[in-house]
């Protein structure tokens, strides 16, 4: 079942799927005049987040997105009611010519995104997590393009050609996760929202910061050129639609 979805045909989802058709779904586009501020948003407090020490970790093309593994003694502090346990982080992508964030601020797309899965820490693990209506905490920051390269994005980055078939793995050297992040943390959007793959469980509290990661042009153009999704095809264009409303409503943190 896992294989079977893509990215050419979105709409499939929304009857194979049963979650994919639901109303609250993500990502969304952003209509900045329309967040509300909220000044009693929690500040955001990571954890755990330097993983210097850490002898490696597991970076996979899973033909889906690029995903490194990380572990549960990353966490988000607060900013949430519960305590949020780190999974794993992965991103999305367009082409040279595709913006391919998943989120949209105004309508427009990003060059790419980046996710931190995280899910609550009375929960066993992501799978269990992943159906429970408070089950997850994603936080996601646009990455655009800058006119240096990123030293931290090339940690990953660095390690693009050893995982270029599907479904292989390589492990990379800890790093400190918050170099990924943008520096500030404070100004974010705030919403509730779904997994943005099959099966679109509606179960995640998305915060997309404001503020931007750049990489360099060349390091955008390695991610988009070097990974297999399948024998010739390349793994590009990962990203959903924005989908509608329905109503909800999008906090910010910043006015
Ligand atoms: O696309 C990812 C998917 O790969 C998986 O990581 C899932 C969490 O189990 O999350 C979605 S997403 O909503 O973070 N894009
Ligand atoms: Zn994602």
């Amino acid at each position: 079942h896992e294989h079977r979805w893509g990215y050419e045909d979105q709409e499939a989802w929304r009857s194979a799927y049963h979650d994919c058709n639901g109303k609250s779904q993500s990502p969304i586009d952003i209509e900045t005049s329309k967040a509300i501020y909220d000044r009693s948003l929690p500040a955001i407090k990571l954890d755990g987040y330097d993983l210097t020490d850490q002898p490696g970790l597991k970076l996979h093309n899973n033909g889906h997105t690029l995903q490194l593994s990380l572990p549960s003694s990353m966490r988000i502090l607060k900013g949430f009611d519960e305590i949020y346990l780190a999974a794993q982080l992965h991103f999305h992508w367009g082409t040279i010519e595709v913006p391919g964030s998943e989120h949209t601020i105004d309508n427009v797309h990003f060059p790419a995104e980046i996710h931190v899965v995280h899910y609550n820490s009375k929960y066993a693990d992501l799978a269990e997590a992943a159906r429970k209506k408070d089950g997850l905490a994603v936080l996601g920051g646009f990455i655009g393009i800058g006119l240096h390269e990123n030293e931290n994005y090339e940690k990953i980055l660095s390690a693009l050609t050893d995982v270029s078939i599907e479904e292989s793995n390589t492990m990379i050297p800890g790093f400190n996760i918050r170099h990924l992040l943008p520096n500030n943390l404070e100004k974010f959007y705030r919403y509730n929202g779904s997994l943005t793959t099959p099966p679109c469980f509606q179960t995640v509290n998305w915060t997309m910061f404001n503020d931007t990661i750049t990489v360099s042009r060349r390091q955008l153009a390695a991610l988009e050129k070097t990974l297999k999704a399948g024998q010739n095809q390349l793994l590009s264009k990962n990203f959903r639609a924005p989908q509608l409303l329905h109503g909800r409503r999008v906090l910010a943190s910043f006015s």
